[in-house]
């Protein structure tokens, strides 16, 4: 076979093998940083990212607390943190006319 042919086939195996050893995707990591920040952000641990919480931890749900808030308790929960991201999502899929 002549190398030409070889070797982008070789580079596409190494590719394979290496995506098959992940076995996390970039969304799972994604997540996971979320959590990781959540978690780090929420100081006493109950769920909830008050606005003092989030601007010390997680600027991101400081700058988007009122829309994020969806129930207005006070509090941003990790539901309405996706909630907020599917919201967006879905509108740059889909841009108003
Ligand atoms: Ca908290
Ligand atoms: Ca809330």
């Amino acid at each position: 076979m002549p190398m030409r042919i070889l070797a982008p086939m070789l580079t596409l195996l190494m590719i394979g093998a290496a995506s098959a050893a992940e076995t996390t995707t970039p969304r799972d990591r994604f997540v996971g940083r979320v959590d990781a920040r959540f978690a780090t952000a929420d100081v006493n641990g109950d769920g909830y990212l008050t606005r003092p919480e989030a601007q010390e931890g997680f600027p991101f749900v400081s700058r988007h607390f009122d829309e994020m808030d969806v129930d207005v308790n006070g509090g941003v929960t990790k539901a309405e943190m996706q909630h907020f991201a599917r919201e967006r999502a879905e509108a740059r899929r889909a841009p108003p006319q």
